[in-house]
């Protein structure tokens, strides 16, 4: 049974503000910080469930709100394997978080461990780790107090990327068995990644200078230990690297602020020079952005969608030359975001599969293909490797030189790529993998295809929640009436496509439209944006 008493001194100590309510989406939790102390604990207890649920196996918590203001905060649970809480997990989630009192909380937890079938003489353990939000040890605290409230036994990794905490996940589930992941440490982590860098990039000459830009967030930790062990291939320059800043954290900077405003940060715009590369990791590094200035010195951004191009072709080139180009399926998965000249670019080339937005709709559906690649727009992705395929590079027998190299490069590929979630410094590894192979300057990379001008725009409304979607959510099926306007809209513009959805982690709806033309672009997303509001 449920240790009912203890659960109830802590829960008292951890009660709910009556006047608000929460709902675990697309990125779990995420918030004011200041209004998350009940969550949290709440979150804790449901994560040592989980744990029981399979077998004690190892359960992580990650406390962050990305790249939202430093204010904000979030939390979300990691499954065993190193990926997004199971969806039907998600209602008892929200549940829990809103059940008014104490008695409540018990009563929630009594009917869940009934309707789920859980164990509870199993044991529980729970890894967690929080970014540098000035909220975070608070938080932290919280989370604690529901692991003790229900006696699980609980370790902290400290102050890391989300990314390093899903590796950490799948490696403490992994450690000793044949399906390793790497070893259960920060240091572990660094190692895995530089080793297979260092190996896949043998023998080019040296990149040159990248600059980081780490958004003021905890990329600059990692990033710190990262840049020394490969300065000789790969030497970076960090810049937005101030964790003690007041109000730093994402400010004019990072991932999201270069790909909403399609534009350089301030500080990025003082240092970066014609021809030379750069990119911009978000607040807890799970997410990246590359660009460069033209030789006009104009900016021109290399988003999420053109690293999908970029890295698949590689790895499409790869399994070709490893003679596999029959029985291992490379597939890419997007959502309505993509830009439609990446869309089409890759639909040339491979099977291409639109999805939902939220992370855990990309990596299921990548999970379908031998080798899936998922990248959203605003640089959130990764590539997955099936444990058949990698057997298969393992295991091939070359019949060439060239092709027992191409098979060692995908091997390396497997273990450079994080494979658990989107992971801005692995992805970062990758694209200048991809570049020193090819020799390709920013310019030449940007050139696969032309980004059609788009623009984004947020609209505040009474009710999200009356926006229904379809077809991947590019069409709305309520309100009723306004998809016909919006097509209506759509059709005057040259190459024209807009789309309306409720965001799953702000209270307002998004606005999406590209056109031929920058202004057209630009009328679209105004006038959509009108129907809406
Ligand atoms: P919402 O708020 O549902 O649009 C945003 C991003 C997603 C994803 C999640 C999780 C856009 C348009 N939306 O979702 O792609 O990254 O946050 O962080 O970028
Ligand atoms: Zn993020």
């Amino acid at each position: 049974t449920l240790p009912v008493e203890t659960i109830t001194q802590y829960a008292d100590k951890h009660a709910k503000p009556s006047e608000l309510s929460f709902q675990y989406g697309t990125a779990g939790f995420r918030t004011l910080g200041s209004t998350l102390d009940s969550v949290v604990f709440r979150v804790a207890i449901l994560a040592a469930l989980r744990s029981k649920k399979h077998d004690g196996r190892t359960i992580g918590v990650m406390i962050t709100a990305s790249h939202n203001p430093e204010e904000d905060n979030g939390v979300k649970i990691v499954e065993p394997r190193g990926d997004m809480l199971e969806a039907a997990w998600e209602v008892h989630a929200t549940n829990l978080a809103n059940a008014p009192t104490t008695a409540d909380l018990i009563a929630s937890l009594e009917t869940l461990v009934q309707a789920t079938k859980i164990d509870l003489s199993k044991p529980a353990n729970v890894v967690y780790a929080s970014d540098t939000r000035p909220s975070g040890p608070a938080l932290v605290a919280s989370l604690e107090d529901g692991l003790r409230a229900i006696g699980a036994s609980g370790r902290n990794a400290g102050i890391t990327t989300t990314p390093v905490l899903h590796y950490l996940v799948r490696s403490i589930n992994t450690k000793g068995t044949e399906d390793s992941y790497g070893v259960d440490s920060e240091e572990g982590y660094l190692e895995k990644l530089t080793t297979a860098y260092k190996k896949l990039v043998a023998n080019r000459p040296p990149s040159p200078l990248l600059l980081v830009d780490c958004a003021n967030g905890v990329g600059a930790l990692i990033a710190r230990k990262l840049a020394p062990i490969i300065q000789d291939v790969l030497p970076i320059r960090l810049i937005n690297e101030s964790l003690d800043t007041p109000g730093a954290l994402n400010k004019n900077s990072g991932a999201d602020f270069v790909k909403t405003s399609q534009k350089l940060p301030p500080s990025v715009a003082e240092v970066l020079r014609s021809g030379q590369r750069g990119c911009s990791l978000d607040g807890d590094a799970d997410r990246i952005i590359y660009y460069y200035l033209d030789e006009r010195g104009s900016f021109r951004l290399l988003d999420g969608d053109k690293i999908a191009a970029l890295t698949a072709a590689f790895i499409v080139e790869l399994v070709k030359l490893a003679g596999l180009e029959s029985s291992v399926r490379v597939g890419i998965v997007q959502t309505a975001y993509a830009n439609g000249a990446s869309t089409k670019y890759l639909q040339e080339r491979l099977p291409v599969k639109c999805v939902a937005t939220g992370v855990k709709h990309l990596h299921h559906a990548a999970e379908h293909y031998d080798v899936g690649v998922y990248f959203e727009a605003n640089g959130h992705g990764t590539v997955l490797f099936s444990d058949e395929t990698v057997k298969t590079f393992k295991t091939t027998e070359p019949q060439s030189p060239a092709q027992a190299t191409a098979l060692e490069h995908l091997v390396s590929l497997t273990q450079l790529i994080n494979q658990t979630v989107g992971d801005a410094l692995s992805d970062m590894l990758l694209v200048e993998v991809v570049l020193a192979h090819k020799t390709y300057t920013g310019a030449e990379w940007d050139s696969l295809y032309v980004d059609l001008p788009n623009r984004l725009v947020k609209v505040s409304v009474a009710d999200r929640t009356a926006f229904k979607t379809e077809d991947a959510e590019r069409r709305l099926t309520s309100p009723a009436g306004l998809q016909g306007k919006i097509d209506e809209l759509v059709n005057r513009y040259q190459s024209g496509r807009s789309f309306v959805r409720p965001s799953g982690t702000e209270d307002v709806v998004r606005v999406y439209a590209e056109a031929a033309i920058r202004g057209q672009a630009d009328e679209l997303a105004y006038r959509v944006g009108g129907l809406v509001y």
